[in-house]
């Protein structure tokens, strides 16, 4: 998808259906395959990185998945996510021990993102 700010990538994602929204990420097996999947982009100053679904806009520090399931996985290096101002949706960030980590980032960077969706109420991992 063309790099886009993370609300209207949301928005973009559930345009595709019901039940559609950014992707939501609850394994490392998950996490590495849509690494993969998005070409493993490793510079976000350039624009290489992308948007999963979460974000921490309701209670800081508290990330929520769009598509409301549990936020029962995460991966983050030590110094993230720092909860700097406005810095409330998370995107792939650097590789830490070959696997990549999330970051908190504000609402001006623009990325590719990854949807997920639902067919007929189960999935099955990694469902994207
Ligand atoms: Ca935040
Ligand atoms: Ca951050």
């Amino acid at each position: 998808m063309e790099p886009t700010k993370w609300p209207e990538a949301e928005v973009a994602c559930q345009s595709h259906g019901r039940n559609s929204h950014l992707a939501s990420i609850h394994s490392a097996e998950e996490n590495d395959f849509i690494f993969h999947l998005m070409g493993k982009p490793l510079d976000y100053t350039k624009g290489r990185a992308y948007w999963i679904g979460a974000h921490d806009t309701f209670k800081e520090g508290s990330f929520m998945w769009t598509d409301g399931s549990k936020y029962n996985f995460r991966t983050f290096p030590a110094d993230q996510p720092d909860g700097l101002p406005g810095e409330n949706y998370l995107g792939s960030w650097t590789l830490q021990n070959g696997f990549v980590t999330w970051n908190d980032y504000g609402a001006s960077w623009s990325f590719p993102f990854v949807c997920k969706y639902t067919l007929r109420n189960s999935c099955r991992d990694p469902c994207v």
